[in-house]
């Protein structure tokens, strides 16, 4: 039978190339486990005669402390190496400088409305603000839009659950125009007031959004006329542009808030888009009926109001194709206007 110590040896030998806490218990299960060969030497010794047991018993006792000290040290030597892998993998380098916060920047569309409220208000336009949610009256009906106007159906608009004073629903501003009646109700003529903002239609496609900003003007004054409109809206285009090099042209159109009415058309002299026209704009006269609803005599007074699109305008100022990268979030287009 092999002898105490060369089993002692092969189990050190085997304790030391234990790569792993798992080869390591395998390793221990061979030698001082339930049928290890340490362990069958202690059951053996029962067998042996009375004299002979207690050298053998001491020997193969001492021999299994020993393998149970270097079971020991070996676990520790493998669990620091683990840790010392682990600490090399996770190092942080804590001298490196701070990523720092990421600078944000301001949205393409609300770049063009600052830009649009500062050129209006250069030219003595003061700047109208009102709720989102409208009643029908200020919507539609001071509007001069008539019960049946296919505008108010729910297939066109926003309806809220909530109603106003008299019952009826609320809905999601079409258009900020109800913005320039709550201003023209609170104001005295001469009033020139623009009212920028989000607008919400039932309509999502290429190239519309639910969700839309409108800039309105409006200028009610006694003396004025479409030639005062074209001059201001013309200006307005030049500066918002950066070039002289402009033209505009009117065409007759229909909207039920002013009679009459045009489409405002212009047309670059030069860059990119030279020659073509482009529709920038609705416009007209303010209805008589919606003069009156302002409170004033349209005897009297006269008004001009124009509408434009600011996803429109930033798109023609960029050069920007396509209506849906202003809503996705991609950071790799908005980054380009930080
Ligand atoms: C009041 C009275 C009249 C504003 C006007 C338009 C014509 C127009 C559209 C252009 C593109 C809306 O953003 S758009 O889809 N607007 O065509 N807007 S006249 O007329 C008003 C406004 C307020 C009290």
């Amino acid at each position: 039978m092999e002898d105490v110590e060369s089993i002692v040896a092969r189990a050190l030998a085997e304790f030391s190339r234990a790569a792993d806490p798992a080869a390591l218990e395998n390793a221990k299960a061979r030698y001082l486990g339930r049928s290890g060969e340490v362990t069958a030497l202690l059951k053996g010794l029962g067998a042996l005669a009375p004299g002979e047991r207690r050298g053998a018993g001491a020997r193969v006792n001492a021999a299994k402390e020993q393998l149970e000290r270097a079971l020991e040290q070996r676990r520790g030597e493998l669990a620091g190496a683990r840790l010392a892998a682990r600490l090399a993998e996770e190092a942080l380098d804590v001298t490196l400088p701070g990523r720092g916060r990421g600078r944000g920047g301001v949205h393409p569309v609300i770049r063009t409305w600052q830009r649009v409220e500062r050129i209006f208000r250069s030219i003595g336009f003061d700047v109208a603000d009102g709720p989102e949610i409208e009643t029908d009256w200020h919507n539609f009906t001071a509007l001069n839009q008539p019960e049946n106007h296919p505008a108010r159906s729910m297939h066109d608009t926003f309806y809220v659950e909530l109603k106003d004073a008299a019952g009826t629903p609320l809905v999601l501003r079409t258009h900020t125009s109800p913005m320039q009646v709550r201003y023209a109700r609170m104001h005295e003529p001469p009033i020139k007031a623009i009212a920028p903002g989000r607008t919400y239609r039932v309509d999502s496609d290429a190239t519309h959004s639910p969700m839309f900003h409108q800039v309105e003007g409006l200028w009610i004054d006694e003396h004025i006329s479409f030639a005062d409109l074209k001059g201001v809206y013309t200006d307005f285009l030049r500066r918002f542009f950066e070039t002289d090099r402009l033209q505009v042209r009117f065409r007759p159109s229909f909207f039920p808030f002013t009679e009459p009415s045009a489409e405002i058309d212009m047309r670059f002299e030069s860059g990119p888009l030279e020659g073509k026209w482009l529709e920038i704009s609705g416009a007209g006269q303010v209805h008589p009926n919606v003069v009156r609803n302002f409170g004033f005599d349209p005897e009297r007074h006269i008004g001009f109001a124009f509408g434009s699109g600011l996803e429109r305008l930033t798109m023609l100022r960029y050069g920007i194709d396509d209506l849906r990268l202003f809503f996705d979030g991609d950071l790799r287009f908005l980054g380009q206007f930080a």
